[in-house]
């Protein structure tokens, strides 16, 4: 199927990702292979492509790391300078434990930060084309980010891009994240906690069960000026279309209340049925659905690639979503 117009819908995109190979991680303090393969983005960037999407592609444009201070931590960025600085002269080793991550999942090498910092340039080319006038815009990156946060890195994330992204349009007007990802982004909750200038609604797995945990209760709300500015919508596991889209109309009707001028939407299809990282049974038409849902809101979107693991479905269900929101 072919966009109607297609330059309305820009994907941004650099196969220069594929450096970026984490090749184990500690689950359950049990050694297996990394799930947050280069091949993600690749598969998905193919099914574009053959879905007719090809003249949308785009290359990002480079940003200063300098950036990243504006939601990270010094001590963080200084921490992830320092140790890719140190591994540089060796021959591709890895560090998962240190004292600066929420969990042993997301190994750092020579290349990391830079690997890193090229998906916020992605997402960041994005939000300037948002700003320019660009109703909808997809940037398919990795590694995702929502689970870094002001001090901590992890979750396979290291620069939360959908926070550096809602930082730099938050001077322009209202933003709401939105985050679709199975998983909580407990970072970019944490990055907004206090504000209402960025508003955070989140659905996905309840932390009593599902990664990371810590965070994702519907009690946390925001505090300060933030109060009622944070909204999460945790489901339980096995999560069909219809009980997901019933906690989406909610999240909508949440955002409808707020009024944003930008919409982030944190994009995730680890809640795709048969994923291997997410436990919810999600099928395409549920994103087909959602993407139409969001653009009838008729509020420009800067969609940021978060999750996603299943090698097979990726391309169907980024096509799905990406189909919705070219609809309107
Ligand atoms: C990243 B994103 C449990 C395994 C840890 C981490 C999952 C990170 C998902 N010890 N798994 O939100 O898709
Ligand atoms: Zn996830």
């Amino acid at each position: 199927m072919t966009p109607a117009n297609p330059r309305t819908l820009p994907i941004i995109y650099t196969p220069l990702h594929q450096p970026h190979a984490p090749r184990i991680e500690l689950s359950y303090n049990i050694v297996v292979d990394h799930p947050e393969v280069p091949e993600r983005v690749e598969v998905m960037a193919k099914a574009l492509r053959q879905a007719g999407y090809t003249d949308s592609f785009v290359e990002p444009r480079a940003y200063p790391l300098e950036f990243a201070a504006t939601v990270h931590d010094e001590s963080l960025i200084e921490f992830l300078e320092q140790t890719t600085l140190r591994l540089a002269g060796s021959d591709g080793d890895s560090v998962l434990e240190t004292p600066y991550t929420i969990s042993p999942d997301t190994p750092l090498t020579a290349n990391t930060l830079e690997q890193a910092w090229l998906a916020s340039c992605v997402v960041l080319t994005g939000a300037d084309m948002l700003r320019s006038g660009v109703p909808c815009v997809y940037a398919l990156e990795r590694p995702p980010g929502h689970h870094a946060g002001r001090y901590k890195y992890g979750g396979y994330c290291y620069i939360n891009h959908a926070a550096v992204a809602a930082h730099t349009l938050k001077s322009q007007g209202r933003v709401a994240v939105l985050d679709i990802d199975f998983h909580h982004g407990n970072g970019t909750q944490e990055i907004f906690y206090e504000t209402d200038e960025v508003l955070y609604v989140s659905l996905h797995g309840h932390p009593a069960w599902a990664y990371p945990r810590f965070s994702g209760w519907p009690e946390e709300t925001g505090a300060g000026a933030g109060a009622d500015f944070n909204l999460n919508l945790p489901l339980p596991m096995f999560t069909d279309n219809q009980s997901y889209l019933e906690a989406f109309s909610q999240a909508l009707g949440k955002i409808a209340w707020y009024s944003p001028d930008y919409l982030i939407l944190s994009s995730g299809f680890d809640t795709r049925a048969g994923d291997p990282v997410g436990a919810f049974s999600l099928t395409d038409e549920c994103y087909q659905a959602i993407g139409e849902q969001l653009a009838a809101l008729a509020v420009p979107i800067l969609a940021v690639q978060e999750g996603g693991y299943d090698l097979e479905g990726l391309g169907k269900a980024v096509v799905a979503l990406v189909d919705g929101l070219a609809q309107s």
